[in-house]
């Protein structure tokens, strides 16, 4: 199978890229991706000369762009975003190219070229804050953000082209991924890197806003799942079914980090912050997919890495990042 692959340099898109090289020795994959400044070529470094990989600079708002990049594939699997929703509090334009009119673009070549499959990576920000129970995928959407708005105009794009074109098209809708190679921006590596640099970890609000955890690889596993075996039209949702509040989680980083907890610095909330997510994933499990990595043992690995690859983020956190930082915390 040739898969092409959109936004596999930044932190999903390049864990999944070396999944499917390491468990499909038959499948080739092309990575469509703009390298934004959450698009790293270290990220996939390990696999630039397997020969069955190819990366492509390119925009997916740019169609010739895509079709090049397009031509032969099976089929698409579409991560390339912008990911962040405090950026997206501060501005949405790119939220808007990107995440609507680059996906539109995809989908529209994807139908010329009559590619066979096509799955849409969404989020689970896409049904909102969740007071009680549990999302499930034909729930309404209700997002809150700037980014959770861009990823649910995607969604309806791509729900228009399965209905209207017959473009066979699935939509992943995950909870919060984390996990190695994830930009420092995101709470998770953010609060492990300030952590490890004996700085404070800005916690928004309370802390009591509640995040279902999925270990990043659990997630490549489930989208490969559905890559493979979905069923087109549908829509699945992946939780990792760990809720856990922000400052439960601040507080384990730290203890896995032996760092005290006076590290932890309240600050004014996010605008829209969303209090709860939580998504039904019965409909994946009947496919077969269930997190293999339980929250401890995954997060405990993912600070482990995060200590043994400084050299992998110490450079993010310098220039432009932090021009981000000052002016994301400065007034808070
Ligand atoms: P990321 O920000 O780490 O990576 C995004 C990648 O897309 C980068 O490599 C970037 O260079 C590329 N990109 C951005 N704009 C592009 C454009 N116009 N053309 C080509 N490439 C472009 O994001 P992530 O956290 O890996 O998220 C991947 C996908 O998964 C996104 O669609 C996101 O909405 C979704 N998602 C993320 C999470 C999470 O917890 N991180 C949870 C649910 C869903
Ligand atoms: O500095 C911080 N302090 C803090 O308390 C940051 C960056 C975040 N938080 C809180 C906000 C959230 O309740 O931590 C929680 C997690 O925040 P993020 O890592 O920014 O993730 P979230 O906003 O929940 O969105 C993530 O999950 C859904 C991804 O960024 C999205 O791409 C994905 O769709």
């Amino acid at each position: 199978m040739k898969i092409l692959v959109t936004g596999g340099s930044g932190f999903i898109g390049s864990n999944f890229v070396r999944h499917v090289l390491a468990t499909h020795p038959d499948h080739a994959v092309v990575n469509l991706d703009k390298l934004t400044y959450a698009g790293n070529p270290e990220n996939l470094r390990d696999v630039e000369s397997d020969r069955r990989y190819r990366f492509v600079h390119g925009d997916i708002c740019d169609a010739a762009a895509v079709r090049d990049a397009m031509a032969g594939a099976d089929a698409v699997v579409h991560f390339a975003a912008e990911s962040h929703v405090d950026k997206s509090n501060l501005g949405a334009d790119e939220f808007l190219r990107t995440n609507v009119s680059g996906t539109f673009t995809l989908l529209d070549t994807a139908r010329e070229l009559k590619v066979g499959r096509f799955v849409q990576v969404s989020t689970d920000e896409v049904y909102g804050s969740i007071a009680r129970g549990a999302a499930r995928e034909a729930d309404l959407l209700n997002p809150s953000n700037p980014y959770a708005a861009s990823k649910a105009a995607g969604d309806l794009f791509a729900r228009s082209y399965w209905t209207t074109h017959g473009l066979p098209v699935i939509i992943t809708r995950s909870s919060n991924n984390f996990g190695p190679y994830q930009y420092p921006e995101k709470a998770t590596p953010l609060f492990i890197t300030n952590a490890i640099e004996d700085r404070p970890l800005p916690l928004y609000g309370d802390g009591r806003n509640v995040r279902d955890w999925l270990y990043v690889l659990d997630n490549c596993e489930a989208i490969d799942l559905v890559l493979h075996r979905g069923r087109d039209g549908e829509i699945y949702n992946i939780g990792g079914g760990t809720e856990v509040e922000n400052a439960e989680l601040t507080r384990r980083i730290l203890r896995l980090l032996g760092k005290p907890e006076s590290l932890i610095q309240p600050v004014r909330d996010r605008p829209g912050h969303d209090r709860r997510y939580a998504l039904d994933s019965s409909r994946i499990h009947d496919l077969g997919w269930t997190p293999r990595h339980s929250f401890d043992a995954a997060l405990e690995a993912t600070v482990a890495w995060y200590r043994t690859h400084e050299a992998w983020w110490r450079p993010l956190k310098s220039g432009q990042f932090k021009a981000y930082y000052a002016r994301q915390y400065s007034n808070r």
